[in-house]
């Protein structure tokens, strides 16, 4: 097949003076941070949804993305190559990992049968393609609410047949990410949420919700797929509100409905901030429960109250999403996962490269400046000093369960007034943070 990016080679590193803008500056995948190297670390991940059907169009205008490799249809044969082109791509680029949506590698068609014919077909060059680049699958993932049919949500629809048809597509999506030895599988509730209470039985859908997923994790014990099942937090958009609301409910749905063993989170940016929260706070809610599985790289625009799915290129951003994702241990089946588009004005296809190496350098530059935070010490230190009156005396009794409420009391009035003597130092911490940015 002929080239689709004839005049780009291998994107290589060439270090921080470089001023080739199709090299990396910062993310030498040899490189050894806290003993791993940059690659190991990050797990770079393209998203086939925007990246390769991503139009550039919007609710007030159509497609501007210009890709010439694809002839516009709807064909299997389109889909093929497409797919070839993706990975060549993905190869040049030097990511190790994708991810897809069953919908965005293949066309849907009249039936589940032939949906399920024409995504085994492109499974093939998939595979194919994987075995030639040594490229692997981060995860996979059902696309339940671009059809109409899922109008009133997918496995929380008011329609029974609804679920059922939903149910069916993330079985084959489950088989296709086995077969092509993908290492994760995620529910993301696009339409699992409701635009009206008026005509929702919530507690009705939440428990649907339920059912699929624990269907999927008896499925995923039948099939013997061992990778990571994950739930995406979004508050809203394309719904009012969606169940999956935040970590924070996501982890309380898990748990409710007992599923937290089955599952981790994939945590997104700009569903952080629509939620009203930063990506340190989702990473720490996910990481305190022992259920940070991976992330969605992108970051969204503080004056627009959308999911514009923006490259992350703030190296703020970068350094604190990875000094939580070291704090709890690094990603094993997880990555650094690139849910970004390129703006609709950035329609060439080299667009598509500038993008992917401005967001690895930012996450190499994030990686390396949190691992000499944590080398330095200073800051965990005085995180540490700051609760130090827990490990000694009443505190330590306190949390050990040693101290009943009146042994508290007594020792409280003993003391008579007690007073909160260190400051929290906000200031300080924010100036050392900037000594390694
Ligand atoms: C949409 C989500 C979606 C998931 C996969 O906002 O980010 O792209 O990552 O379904
Ligand atoms: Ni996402
Ligand atoms: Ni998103």
């Amino acid at each position: 097949m002929k080239s689709a990016f004839p005049n780009i080679s291998s994107i290589a590193y060439e270090g921080p003076q470089s001023k080739n803008p199709l090299a990396f500056k910062h993310y030498n995948p040899e490189e050894i941070v806290e003993g791993k190297t940059l690659r190991e670390h990050l797990r770079f991940a393209v998203v086939y949804w925007h990246t390769f059907r991503g139009t550039g169009s919007d609710p007030f205008g159509a497609g501007t993305m210009q890709r010439p490799w694809d002839d516009g249809s709807n064909s299997v044969k389109n889909a093929q190559k497409r797919a070839r082109v993706a990975f060549e791509f993905i190869q040049k680029l030097g990511a190790p990992y994708y991810c897809w949506h069953d919908r965005d590698v293949a066309p849907e068609g009249k039936t589940l049968a032939e949906s399920n014919k024409n995504f085994d077909a492109v499974a093939e060059v998939l595979q194919e393609e994987q075995e030639r680049t040594g490229v692997k699958l981060l995860w996979g993932t059902a696309n339940l609410f671009s059809n109409p049919r899922f109008v009133h949500g997918a496995s929380t629809s008011c329609n029974a047949d609804v679920f059922a048809f939903a149910a069916a597509q993330v079985k084959k999506a489950m088989e296709v990410t086995h077969e092509l030895g993908g290492e994760g599988y995620t529910f993301w509730g696009g339409r699992e949420g409701y635009m009206t209470l008026l005509n929702t039985d919530m507690k009705r859908e939440q428990e649907h919700l339920a059912k699929l997923l624990h269907l999927a994790v008896g499925y995923k014990k039948q099939i013997g797929f061992k990778g990571q099942f994950y739930i995406e937090p979004k508050p809203k958009e394309p719904t009012k509100h969606q169940y999956d609301s935040d970590a924070a409910a996501c982890l309380n749905f898990l748990r409710e409905y007992d599923l937290l063993p089955h599952f981790k989170l994939n945590i997104e940016t700009n569903h952080a901030t629509l939620a009203g929260h930063t990506m340190q706070h989702e990473l720490e809610t996910a990481g305190a429960a022992g259920a940070l599985g991976s992330i969605d790289a992108n970051t969204g625009d503080e004056l627009l109250g959308w999911d514009t799915d923006q490259f992350p290129t703030n190296i703020y951003l970068t350094t604190y999403t990875m000094l939580s994702v070291l704090k709890y241990g690094g990603f094993t089946t997880g990555g650094v996962n690139f849910d970004a588009k390129v703006r609709r004005e950035s329609f060439e296809p080299i667009d598509l490269f500038y993008a992917h190496i401005g967001g690895m350098d930012a996450f190499a530059r994030g990686l390396k400046i949190a691992a000499a935070i944590r080398k330095d010490g200073r800051l965990a230190e005085f995180v540490k000093q700051r609760y130090a009156s827990w490990d000694t005396g009443i505190g330590a009794k306190i949390e050990s369960g040693k101290a009943s409420l009146k042994e508290i009391e007594a020792y409280i009035l003993k003391q008579g007034e007690v007073t909160p003597n260190t400051s929290g130092r906000q200031e300080y911490l924010e100036n050392l943070i900037n000594e390694f940015i």
